[in-house]
């Protein structure tokens, strides 16, 4: 057994549309653990500190601009392997070519905006996800 938590954010898209019960479903019908849940309205410093690896890419700005045109809902969720597993369920980072069956592939596409726009976040490796848990869940 590999224990682990990682962070998923329902990103402003997802909220917008309502489809925080239905990626929050899909993630505790697999078997994982929400363990900690909370509706956010993100800063900039918060987000800018989220997403640093990108820092400097032509899609920065517009990323943090997306990420701020609403509120966010942030959790952490814990299962074994649940990194992967969460990355799994998300699917592919552009949503037009994210398999069906997956929360990108079956409900986002790509729309004519300055950044993608693909529903939901999951930490990408052991590290990202003590680093954002930390981050959003200061307490934890
Ligand atoms: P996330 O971090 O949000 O879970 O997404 P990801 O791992 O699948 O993708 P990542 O490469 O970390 O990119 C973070 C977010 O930036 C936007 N993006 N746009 N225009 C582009 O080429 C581009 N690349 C990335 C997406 O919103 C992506 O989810
Ligand atoms: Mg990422």
């Amino acid at each position: 057994m590999t224990t682990e938590r990682t962070l998923v954010l329902v990103k402003p898209d997802g909220v917008r549309r309502a489809l925080t019960g239905e990626i929050l479903r899909r993630i505790e019908a697999k078997g994982y653990t929400v363990v900690a849940l909370e509706r956010r309205s993100a800063d900039a410093d918060l987000l800018a500190a989220h997403y640093a690896e990108h820092e400097g890419k032509p899609f920065f700005a517009p990323l943090l601009e997306f990420m701020g045109s609403g509120p966010v809902v942030a959790a952490v969720v814990e299962g074994n392997r649940v990194i992967e597993g969460v990355r799994s369920l998300a699917g592919a980072t552009d949503p037009t070519v994210a398999a069906p069956g997956t929360i990108r592939g079956d409900l986002a596409r790509t729309w004519d905006t300055a950044v993608v726009q693909n529903l939901v976040h999951g930490s990408d490796s052991p590290e990202s996800a003590a680093r954002e848990i930390a981050l959003w869940f200061p307490s934890l």
